[in-house]
């Protein structure tokens, strides 16, 4: 009896605490003001998903958001997991970033059936059903392709042969991987002598990029560009080339995806000839949309990024103050 009053007196306290201490949301969460919010990453892939994690978790700091961090290895399984875990956890709000684009109706659903509000970050579903999720904020991937191409038909408009394209996709399924290679395909029109003669993936990963490079400079003696869907397939695919005897950005160019660091290095040491920016600073704007969603606000269905591309010596301006 006495101990069950004590417990009774120490969860009042608590709650007049947590009470005072904020500025008030329309979450309505039971006791406490602060949002609640699950956020199902991808993985590690990558350099980008490194500073996008790390602004995610910035940004909540900053916002007074308390977030449920997964990573999930890049396994869709995994991340439905962690979306379930977050329904029955009660959270105010679930931000993810799919792995790929199909098979997330199931799991949305019940999200829905929850009153859980759902925002896509940085990759896309293909769902038909937009009453899914809220908002989806990230980059348009297939401007970002078309741009990597345009570049392309640019720099090859005085070739005489045909240029040998070899291209390392990334994850198989995923919004950027699809969206990448149709934007590409597409600009390359403009020039028939730019052809693609191989396309595999790379998973988005640096190991991955140098295993693809090995394979695709064994099987074809006459590679003149590769075509990386991110930095990090690049940067495989410059140790591939070394290693076989070529030089990077010359015997064989380059052009990339992303502009994290480690690209833009390589890009201003001249091994990778082009990159075009797909940010990974989306900390800031998730956490806005979440409180404007959580407090029944309209947002809009699509928030894209601004990017731009850089050539050797923009890359070269721009790297002292890059800050990922
Ligand atoms: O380009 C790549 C990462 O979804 C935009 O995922 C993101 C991509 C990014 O692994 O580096």
């Amino acid at each position: 009896m006495f101990k069950k009053s004590l417990i009774a007196v120490a969860a009042a306290s608590m709650l007049t605490l947590t009470a005072c201490g904020g500025t008030g949301s329309a979450a309505g969460n039971a006791g406490t003001d602060k949002i609640t919010m699950g956020f199902a990453q991808v993985g590690a892939e990558s350099g980008w998903r490194t500073a996008n994690t790390k602004s995610v978790q910035e940004s909540a700091k900053k916002a007074g958001v308390d977030l449920k961090f997964s990573d999930a290895q890049q396994k869709q399984e995994n991340q439905i997991k962690a979306i379930r875990s977050y329904i029955q956890q009660k959270v105010d709000v679930i931000a993810f970033s799919p792995v790929v684009e199909s098979g997330w109706d199931t799991v949305l659903k019940e999200a829905k059936t929850a009153k859980i509000p759902v925002i896509l970050t940085d990759r896309a579903v293909d769902s038909s059903d937009k009453t899914l999720y809220k908002t989806f904020l990230g980059s348009d991937f297939v401007e970002e392709g078309k741009k990597a191409g345009a570049w392309l038909v640019e720099d090859s408009k005085a070739a005489s042969d045909t240029v040998n394209i070899v291209e390392i996709q990334g994850t198989t399924g995923s919004a950027p991987a699809n969206d990448r290679k149709e934007g590409f395909e597409e600009a390359i029109k403009a020039n028939p002598k730019l052809k693609i003669i191989a396309s595999q993936s790379g998973d988005f990963t640096r190991s991955g990029g140098k295993q693809v490079m090995e394979a695709f400079l064994k099987n074809n003696p006459d590679i003149d560009v590769v075509f990386a869907h991110n930095d990090d397939e690049g940067l495989g695919a410059i140790e591939a080339i070394e290693a076989a005897g070529k030089v990077p950005g010359k015997d064989i160019k380059i052009v990339t995806i992303d502009a994290v660091k480690d690209g833009m290095t390589a890009l201003s040491n001249g091994k990778i000839n082009y990159i075009v920016e797909c940010s990974p600073m989306l900390g800031d704007q998730l956490m806005d949309l979440a409180k404007k969603v959580i407090a029944g606000e309209t947002v809009p269905e699509r928030v894209v990024t601004e990017e731009t591309t850089f050539t050797q010596e923009q890359a070269k301006q721009v790297l002292a103050s890059r800050p990922y």
